[in-house]
């Protein structure tokens, strides 16, 4: 009874921290609100009195105040905020409009059509929702579904980006693939092998239609993941646990400021990137004082190609963020399951295609983790007489969001350790994406399958995964340098030593955009971003560097069309200066892109990037050859990076931190 008295009086306690839109007041790097998303409708619609077809709003977010703006009002906080803008693309008469709206003062700033040849905006959900039923309507594939004898109350649609290969001039289309949910929700591993269809987005109407191949739909059997729906023996068994914070949660929420520990920072959200973390400081304890780390953090893109060049397959070359949404495609986080129970949750919202906001609940995690690992320790049996033992128990703040693209569901997580780490995680999981094939054993296999046979008629298709992040780093102010401690064996040939070798660190600062493009694992290297104006008390140069993890270098071909346009994955690492208008790295307009506007154009123009305000650009890549775990659902395959400050402190930040009180559990036996 004790127990769930105190769980009751825990989860009001969180429920009191559950950021309400309504009653805080506006930081600069908010997120549009509802009232705001419904202000840029009326004012946009209103500017369009009478047009020919309908206005669509693909993409409306903040546009974030110019930096010296933000700096200015934060030195400031009483004074009056930069105005709030908003930027917006819709469609209008097959063409890309680009607005930006002040919503301080209710007008439209600018207004232009986008003429390039680079592709269209992101996708919203309300056209693929209207674009994957319209094969239920049409003869041809009700005939196509019939034919299989397969039962069309049964049959589900989804929709599929179709990158770009060479053409001239690429039209705004979607491909419809379909999936049989007869027996099983698991859809995605029950293709209808060879029935496509191919929708003109802006008319929503089929312009294409194939059914080229007859091939079994898998079976059901083995394919469900629903709990409700297995069958003994269940295992393995795991014992039952509690989290118990009587003193409530260490953190603090204030509208979308987050603080805790030594940490503070703001997470806003965007349609497309999810969440994104701005201003993230850290107290110094000596100094008495916050110190900048991160002005900005967020995915840029995430790619995501496909290796069967077949032709019912070649197309799949995603952009998983600038073509569906990391944000748009945000799910409902489940409390005591995607977050423990002390977790805190944060609603977001973005735009519908018609303007009217849409609430994801639940969108965003926050909770201290105990996670068992050691912060720091030591044991000291040297001293006579005495055994010294220091451990310090490690706590760290996650932030998480979950995005459910179609079939694959990613789970962000921002760790922020007292130690100064930001750790950036990333778990993959979900449902692969299959074909079905005749095989039903690996010794049939007698040419090219392009995938693994993961059970009967079912290849899970070879291909990547690669997360670009976008990091403005302001490592203790905004000018800062990008060096390279790259590690190099010496020889000792003058005899003074018996060693014959040693290695050590020779420092290179990059000076331009093209020092700075680097391919992990050529060499061993230590990246740091510094700021060569400023100095510890011995003499270093103040920093954070860079702790990749996950590393994974393109395999196509740079000749490639997908590759092209996917080219900002060429180098893990990039630096560019800070420009406000340079962050998607495949490019704003990235569906059907063409592959003019991305990291590697920028790039081109070699750009100066020493001590100025930089933007590191970091990799992350998965080469995912399936295997027969990750039928019918995969585990969680997680990968990530670290950004660690680096004689950034005068000495170990958290050499005084109190480890916390163990709380008994309150639990009967
Ligand atoms: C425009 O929107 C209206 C109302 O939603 C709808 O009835 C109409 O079919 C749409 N027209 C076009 C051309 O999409
Ligand atoms: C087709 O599926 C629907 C919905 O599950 C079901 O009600 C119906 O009986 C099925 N028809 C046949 C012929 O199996
Ligand atoms: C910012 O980037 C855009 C796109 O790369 C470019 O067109 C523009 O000239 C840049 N602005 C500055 C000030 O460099
Ligand atoms: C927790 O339990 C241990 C062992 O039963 C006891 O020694 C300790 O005093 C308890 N601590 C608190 C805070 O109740
Ligand atoms: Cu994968």
């Amino acid at each position: 009874m004790a127990a769930s008295t105190l769980k009751l009086v825990f989860f009001l306690l969180f429920s009191f921290f559950t950021f309400s839109p309504t009653t805080s007041s506006h930081h600069p790097l908010d997120p549009l609100t509802p009232s705001e998303f419904k202000l840029v409708r009326t004012l946009v619609k209103k500017s369009y009195p009478s047009p020919k077809h309908n206005l669509t709003f693909q993409y409306i977010s903040l546009d974030e105040p110019d930096k010296p703006a933000l700096h200015s009002w934060l030195s400031k906080p009483k004074s009056k905020p930069p105005p709030r803008r908003a930027f917006v693309i819709t469609r209008l008469n097959r063409q890309s409009h680009e607005l930006v709206v002040d919503l301080s003062n209710r007008y439209i700033v600018s207004d232009k059509v986008y003429n390039g040849n680079d592709g269209y905006p992101l996708l919203t959900l309300d056209e693929q929702t209207v674009a994957s039923e319209l094969p239920f309507s049409y003869k041809p594939f009700i005939d196509s579904v019939k034919k299989r004898r397969l039962n069309l109350s049964e049959v589900v649609c989804t929709t599929f980006s179709v990158g770009w290969f060479g053409e001239e001039h690429s039209e705004r289309v979607i491909k419809i693939l379909c999936f049989y949910i007869e027996g099983s929700a698991n859809l995605y591993m029950r293709p209808l092998e060879g029935v496509s269809l191919l929708v003109d987005l802006d008319e929503l109407k089929i312009v294409e239609y194939y059914d080229r191949a007859r091939l079994p739909v898998p079976k059901a059997e083995g394919t469900e993941y629903r709990l409700s729906k297995q069958k003994p023996a269940f295992g393995p068994r795991l014992n039952r646990f509690a989290i118990d914070q009587p003193d409530g949660p260490g953190f603090k929420i204030n509208g979308h400021k987050i603080s805790w520990a030594n940490w503070e920072f703001h997470v806003g959200f965007d349609v497309r990137a999810g969440p994104i973390i701005s201003l993230a400081s850290i107290y110094d304890l000596e100094k008495g004082t916050y110190r900048q780390v991160l002005y900005r953090g967020f995915v840029s893109e995430l790619f995501v190609p496909y290796m069967d060049p077949t032709e019912e397959w070649y197309y799949k070359t995603f952009f998983d963020a600038g073509e569906f949404g990391f944000g748009q495609s945000a799910v409902p986080l489940e409390p005591l399951a995607d977050c423990p129970a002390n977790a805190a949750f944060i609603d977001a919202y973005f735009a519908g295609e018609d303007g009217t906001p849409v609430k994801i609940s639940n969108a965003i995690c926050i909770f201290e983790q105990h996670s068992g690992s050691v912060l720091w320790r030591h044991t000291e049996i040297a001293i006579p007489g005495e055994v010294i033992t220091e451990v310090r128990p490690e706590v760290s703040l996650i932030v998480r969001m979950v995005t459910t693209i179609g079939n694959y569901d990613y789970i962000l997580d921002w760790e922020f350790k007292p130690s100064g780490s930001i750790k950036i995680g990333v778990g993959l999981t979900g449902i692969l994406e299959v074909k079905a094939a005749d095989y039903t054993h690996t010794s049939q296999i007698k040419e090219e399958a392009y995938g693994t046979l993961l059970a009967k008629n079912t290849i899970g298709v070879y291909h990547d995964h690669f997360l670009t992040y976008y990091l403005d780093l302001d490592v203790d102010g905004e000018a800062n340098s990008f060096v390279k401690n790259n590690l190099v064996t010496k020889r000792v040939t003058d005899k003074s030593s018996l060693r014959k070798s040693y290695w050590t660190v020779e420092s290179e600062t990059a000076k331009t955009e093209s020092d700075a493009k680097i391919q992990l694992g050529l060499k061993p290297s230590e990246l740091v971003v510094v700021n060569p104006n400023k100095k510890t008390k011995p003499g270093n140069n103040i920093g954070y560097r860079l702790i990749p993890g996950s590393i994974s270098n393109p395999l196509l071909s740079s000749d490639d069309f997908p590759q092209i346009r996917g080219a900002f994955t060429n180098y893990n690492v990039w630096v560019t200066p800070y420009n406000k208008s340079e962050k998607w790295a495949g490019g704003q307009y990235i569906d059907r892109s063409h592959g003019d506007d991305t990291l590697a154009t920028w790039t081109l123009r070699n750009r100066g990037i020493e001590n100025k305000d930089i933007v590191l650009w970091y990799t992350m890549g998965f080469h995912h050859v399936p295997c027969q775990e990750d039928f019918p659902i995969m585990p969680t395959l997680s990968g990530g990076f670290e950004l660690r400050p680096t004689n950034f402190f005068e000495s170990n930040p958290v050499l005084k931190t109190k480890p916390p009180n163990h709380v008994n559990s309150t639990s009967k036996p």
